[in-house]
């Protein structure tokens, strides 16, 4: 046996490089396996990502939104797995001259994947110990196994058979990484079909004891591509933290209901859908919706009006704030006032669209409370609704710098023509939706270039806390054109016309658009 100390300095910074990252790899993919093979160990590629998106900087949410909101977050396991590969490469090479550099560099990382484990609030902390512990004894024990093997072609006497030496260990390093690569593609499918099953079949939700009429006639205008009254499930905007979608087991699942309160209480889900169920349409936003943006949408929601819930525990006066908690410990922040006001249904919804809430938005509950952006209020995957005070807990996104309270701004967006359209002289149709929950839409306005201001045709609102559709009839000349669009919201005030990014408290600004007339 060559010891590692005297053997390592001999092999070459790019077989150092490979050992590392089949060592790495190998860590990983084990890792990832366990997390798939064992029920509530943590993966710590996951791990690490939402450690990434929890210590962003203020106003990075765009950051999340760009990046991961729409791409299922692929890029960032990507880059998490990147950054590790690269960092046990480096680790690999320098333990060449410093032996103790792997220990350090190894130990390190499984200090990280531990802790980013432990604050997993869906993993258990005794296999966080596990997977990190493996994790790195996997990436101590093939890193210096494959730097042996690395360092055994250049010692003398094989060093007369460099290239069969050099082979045999690249040969080596390539199957340990299709191995890590096979592992960690299986513990991922694992870790996802682990948590599927415990959504119910479509219609398995109990039928609403108060329904919703139909949306009214005249509510949905007749106009090629615009965008429907209803959004359908899966079109529907998706905005969150997380990583893997929680998908909590029913059978453990529960609804708490706690804080400044006479009388806690929690239900299990069968408890929770056997109360009088409400359905309503509501329009909810993302803060993060720039403007024209498509971070918005419209569906029925079935569910269970937080009052009755807010009722049952007795209410402390002075609680001013409603915390609701997910399963993966996101948390929003309200006031009070917005569920106990009378003109507002805040609730606690199970089903969307006639569906139980897909995974994707909350199963089994989630919160919904018209007029407030997602960030505040809509909490996915509900566990817990606590009472606390404005003063004494600010939400997720408030330390991250976005705005402590978040109500929906009023906005309004061209869907046809799109921007950039050529369109034959003559009648048009331009049309979008405009949207203020919940004070609702009194007037929608369109501009042609630096013209008057035009009253769009509106359709007629479900409710005050929906998106209504506007048409203009638009007589169209030969020529480069811009046009845009606001909307008035049912208490009078006129969208704001300066613009603002998305940060802190929503994006403001008018929509506009550019079409060529010939
Ligand atoms: N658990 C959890 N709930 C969450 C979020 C989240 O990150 N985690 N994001 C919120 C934000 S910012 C928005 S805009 C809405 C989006 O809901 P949707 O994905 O169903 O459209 O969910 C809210 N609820
Ligand atoms: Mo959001």
């Amino acid at each position: 046996m060559v010891p590692a100390e005297s053997a390592t300095p001999l092999v070459s910074r790019r077989d150092a490089a490979l050992a590392g990252l089949a060592a790495g790899g190998l860590a990983l993919g084990i890792a990832e396996l366990v997390a798939g093979l064992l029920p509530g160990a943590p993966s710590p590629i996951i791990a690490v990502g939402d450690l990434v998106i929890a210590l962003q900087p203020p106003g990075a949410k765009q950051l999340v939104v760009d990046l991961f909101g729409l791409a299922d977050k692929l890029i960032l396991n990507l880059v998490v797995i990147a950054v590790a590969l690269a960092a046990a490469a480096g680790i690999a090479i320098a333990s060449r001259t410093r032996p103790v550099v792997a220990t350090l560099g190894i130990t390190v990382f499984g200090l990280l994947a531990l802790g980013a484990g432990l604050r997993d609030p869906l993993a258990e902390p005794l296999l966080a110990i596990v997977v990190a512990l493996v994790a790195s004894l996997v990436a101590w024990f093939a890193l210096r196994w494959l730097l042996r093997l690395a360092a055994r072609r250049m010692t003398p006497p094989v060093a007369e058979m460099p290239a069969w030496g050099r082979r045999r260990f690249i040969g080596t390093s390539i199957a340990v990484i299709g191995a890590a690569a096979t592992g960690g593609v299986l513990g991922r499918t694992l870790l996802a079909q682990a948590r599927e099953g415990a959504v119910p079949q479509a219609g398995a939700l109990p039928a609403p004891d108060a329904t919703a009429p139909p949306p009214p006639a005249g509510a949905s205008l007749d106009v090629a591509g615009i965008t429907p009254l209803v959004t359908p499930n899966e079109r529907f905007y998706r905005i969150d933290t997380a990583l893997l979608v929680p998908r909590p087991r029913l059978e453990t699942w529960r609804l708490v209901v706690t804080g400044m309160v006479d009388s806690p209480f929690q239900l299990t889900y069968d408890e929770l859908v056997a109360l009088p169920l409400i359905e309503q349409y509501v329009t909810i936003a993302c803060v993060s919706n720039e403007v024209g943006g498509d971070l918005v949408g419209n569906a029925l929601w079935r569910g269970v009006r937080l009052k009755e819930l807010l009722e049952r525990a007795g209410v402390a006066p002075d609680a001013t704030q409603i915390v609701g908690r997910s399963v993966d410990g996101f948390t929003v922040g309200f006031p009070t006032v917005h569920a106990l006001a009378e003109e507002r249904e805040a609730m606690v919804a199970v089903g969307m669209n006639g569906e139980p809430l897909p995974a994707d938005h909350g199963f089994p509950a989630r919160l919904i409370v018209p007029g407030l952006f997602g960030y505040v209020s809509a909490t996915k995957w509900l566990t817990e609704i606590e009472l606390t005070t404005l003063d004494a807990f600010d939400a997720y996104w408030v330390p991250l710098g976005w705005a402590k309270q978040g109500p929906i701004l009023t906005q309004s967006r061209i869907d046809v023509p799109r921007s950039g359209a050529s369109l034959p002289v003559g009648s048009t149709a331009v049309a979008g939706v405009a949207w203020a929950p919940d004070r609702g839409i009194s007037k929608v306005e369109v501009q042609v270039d630096e013209g008057d201001w035009a009253d769009a045709e509106l359709s007629v609102p479900i409710s005050d806390a929906t998106w209504v559709q506007w048409l203009y009839r638009w007589d169209a000349v030969a020529g480069a054109h811009a046009l845009r669009v606001r909307a008035t919201d049912g208490q009078g005030e006129v969208q704001e016309e300066r613009r603002t990014p998305p940060p802190p408290d929503g994006a403001r600004g008018y929509h506009a658009i550019d079409v060529t007339v010939a």
